[in-house]
């Protein structure tokens, strides 16, 4: 009898040991994340202006810096869609000059 116990101790043991190194091992797994994805604060797939005008902490600029950020937004939003696609991210300042 008693062995039958400390047999389903020992079970009961090793499982909670297997989850808390499957924890563990899910904890360990790099969560890398691409520029698009970090800029893309609500995660839909698309950076909008209000979404790429912010600083290195995330932080809304103003002012000037937020305007010369505009500017680079608009010249990498190729279609004028007002929000950077991933293509369009990826593309970012390859865009050809506007003719003249
Ligand atoms: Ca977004
Ligand atoms: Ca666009």
């Amino acid at each position: 009898m008693r062995n039958w116990l400390l047999a389903i101790i020992c079970v009961a043991f090793v499982s909670q040991g297997a989850t808390a190194f499957a924890a563990l091992a899910q904890k360990e797994k790099p969560v890398k994340k691409t520029p698009f994805e970090k800029l893309d604060a609500d995660g839909n797939g698309e950076v909008s202006l209000s979404e790429y005008c912010v600083d290195t902490k995330g932080k809304p600029l103003e002012g000037k810096p937020k305007e010369a950020k505009e500017k680079t937004f608009k010249t990498y939003d190729t279609d004028n869609s007002n929000s950077l696609s991933a293509e369009e991210f990826k593309l970012k300042g390859k865009k050809p000059k506007a003719p003249k």
